[in-house]
């Protein structure tokens, strides 16, 4: 019998009341990660190193003439930087085989620039293969930077240096075991040695270096290795690697941040390195970099600038803690070591973290959600905190904006709390905060606007028994696989790290060359936030324009510091420079004369140091180039004594 109309939109409405539960798993929400990003998501802190002719020089950039005889470590220890790195909590390392400068680190055949021409191991040795050894014999993943601009081939900019390059890469992914990742730096400056010939020379990042043909070159060698930066455009559209810049040097991530970019360059918005891009169609995770020194290489005058355990706890929150990976920088010394100072730091800061993280205080507290998929309790929210970083608490599809009840098995004290998404099911949540249950009624103590592999929300103390994380807002229903519950001790601001000391300049006069400018004293004003600037009172000013500094009487000058301006634009960054010193403010005598190398990226504290001291009261700093718009500024000028 057929059932009358009636009969059939009173069934109709029953089964959609009582809605057939929601039995397979969440659908995938856009794009999800590969097999390779997830194992590179899961592992999100490693150690770079940056080691070479510059630790020799005192660069920052070789220009690529240097002499390989210059590179003589004495007392090289690839085990005691291992060593360093592990107890810095970190369970990877990333080997600079060849910076800038050009010269390779291993005893390439694509090169006769390498390793055999110095006096390292006389001539027989392999920094690579240390590496390498090392990193495997302590159980750490290890991975490479084959920088892409050469300062020293002759060949740059033609076939030639791309089939060299290319055979740098291949012996890399080929003799020294398994690569975890490859980074690919995206600078790309203009001016070297050449072989030479010297000159400047200009190249399309995408299109020049064959991203296509070097990544066939690492996935059929080392299939599970991350490929991080080379990106090309083919038919309109950006190919991207497995993991991208987080878009600044100071390791920090966008508070927003997607693991996704779109490649369709239309769809791209400001500072997309930072945020990534919701709804992109590609998945490409964030990677934080950052030095635990100012600089890359390390220089004496930075051994007391080494970067507090607090300082990297707080890059660590906003890096590791907004779903990115943190590479961070330890850069060895003339010896081929970490500077004590180095050493002692990442110890403290490994201790922090583990102390932070070794008591989850969610585990074997009861969970009580608004809803659980399909009732199943394969979903339930006591996945959150089980053993296995994949299962999870998934809602049924209809439901976006779930909340789960924690309650511990007593009052506990806690400042910091890890929540972690099923990221094999895409990025989905937009929006989540947690609540703790403080007389009588719900408080909210902490939010983020979005998860992804992992967020950390640190907070000041609190004490409770019962919380709430709540699903705020999301498009499809949540995959929330992670959670945790953690009282982390106070990080220390380490005496060993130095006292920085501000310069006196009592008696300090300033002026300008340039017509009708009067903030020169800004470069002396002790604040690093304002700045002297060519540009304020009559537009593109051009070059050379000087800075010149009384310093009231004679004193002995080792060399002078300056600090681009430090509100994030390069307009007027002056990257050439000269420096001239001169006792009575009438005979100069010229005291440096260079570039300020990686200023665009990592705008820090310059320091130039002079090939000897100098008796002068005057010191006078020319502004030669700027990166952008034809004016110069700086925000600071200092002398080193
Ligand atoms: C930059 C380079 O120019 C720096 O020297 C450094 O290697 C940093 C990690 O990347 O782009």
């Amino acid at each position: 019998m057929r059932p009358s109309a009636p009969l059939l939109l009173t069934l109709l409405a029953a089964s959609a009341l009582h809605a057939a539960p929601d039995t397979s798993p969440p659908a995938p929400y856009g794009p999800t990660p590969s097999a390779r990003q997830l194992k590179w998501h899961e592992n999100p802190f490693y150690a770079f190193v940056h080691f070479g002719p510059n630790t020799f020089t005192n660069r920052e950039w070789g220009f690529g003439d240097e002499d390989p005889q210059k590179f003589n470590p004495t007392a090289f220890d690839a085990r005691q930087i291992v060593a360093a790195t592990k107890a810095g909590g970190m369970n990877g390392l990333i080997f600079t085989a060849k910076h800038h400068d050009g010269l390779c680190l291993w005893p390439t055949k694509s090169t006769p620039h390498n390793i055999t021409k110095t006096p390292f191991r006389s001539g027989k040795g392999d920094l690579v293969r240390e590496f390498a050894d090392a990193c495997k014999a302590e159980g750490l993943r290890y991975g490479v930077y084959v920088s892409p601009w050469d300062r020293n081939h002759a060949d740059f900019g033609g076939p030639g240096y791309v089939q060299a390059y290319h055979r740098q890469i291949t012996e890399l992914v080929s003799n020294y075991g398994p690569v975890f990742e490859m980074w690919f730096d995206g600078a790309c400056g203009g001016d070297g040695y050449y072989g030479g010939k010297k000159g400047s020379r200009q190249i399309s990042y995408n299109e020049y270096y064959g991203w296509k043909t070097i990544r066939e070159i690492i996935r059929t060698r080392q299939p599970d290795c991350a490929i991080w930066g080379g990106q090309y455009d083919e038919a309109g559209r950006t190919h991207y690697a497995d993991a991208r810049w987080g878009g600044s040097e100071k390791g920090h991530v966008g508070e927003t941040c997607w693991s996704t970019l779109s490649s369709d360059k239309s769809k791209r918005g400001e500072r997309v390195g930072h945020h990534g891009v919701r709804d992109g169609d590609v998945w490409c995770g964030a990677e934080g970099d950052v030095s635990i020194r100012p600089g890359w290489f390390w220089h004496e005058h930075e051994n007391s600038k080494v970067k507090t355990p607090a300082k990297l706890w707080q890059i660590y929150l906003q890096s590791v803690g907004r779903g990115a990976n943190l590479i961070l920088n330890l850069p060895p010394d003339k010896r081929g070591l970490l500077h004590e100072n180095d050493v002692a730091s990442l110890k403290a800061f490994g201790d922090f973290l583990r102390a932070a993280f070794a008591n989850n205080l969610a585990k074997g507290a009861s969970f009580s959600a608004s809803n659980v998929r399909g009732g199943r309790r394969d979903c339930g929210p006591d996945r959150l905190v089980d053993a296995d970083r994949w299962s999870a608490w998934y809602t049924d599809d209809a439901v976006t904006t779930p909340s789960v009840e924690i309650t511990l098995t007593k009052p506990e004290t806690f400042n910091l709390i890890q929540i972690g998404e099923d990221i094999r099911l895409g990025q989905r949540v937009e929006g989540v905060a947690v609540d703790i249950f403080e007389n009588g009624d719900w408080r909210e103590i902490a939010k983020a606007p979005c998860v992804g592999a992992r967020r950390l929300l640190s907070f000041p103390a609190v004490t409770a028994s019962k919380l709430r994380l709540r699903v705020t807002k999301s498009p499809v229903c949540p995959a929330l696989s992670d959670f945790g519950v953690f009282l982390a001790p106070e990080p220390p601001e380490a005496e060993f790290a130095g006292k920085l000391r501000k310069q006196d300049r009592t008696g300090w006069k300033i002026s300008t060359d340039h017509p009708g400018n009067n903030n020169a004293a800004k470069a002396i004003d002790g604040n690093p936030d304002t700045f002297w600037n060519t540009h304020a009172n009559s537009g593109e000013s051009g070059f050379p324009v000087s800075l010149t500094l009384d310093l009231g009487k004679a004193r002995t000058l080792k060399g002078f510091t300056a600090l681009p301006r430090q509100d994030g634009t390069a307009h007027g960054v002056v990257d050439r420079f000269r420096a001239e010193t001169s006792e009575d403010g009438k005979t100069w005598t010229k005291a440096a004369e260079g570039e300020f190398s990686n200023i665009r990226a990592n705008p820090v504290e310059q320091t130039v140091l002079f090939e000897a001291p100098v008796k002068a009261r005057h010191l006078r700093i020319t502004a030669l180039h700027s990166l952008e718009k034809n004016h110069a500024s700086f925000a600071e000028i200092g002398i080193v004594e």
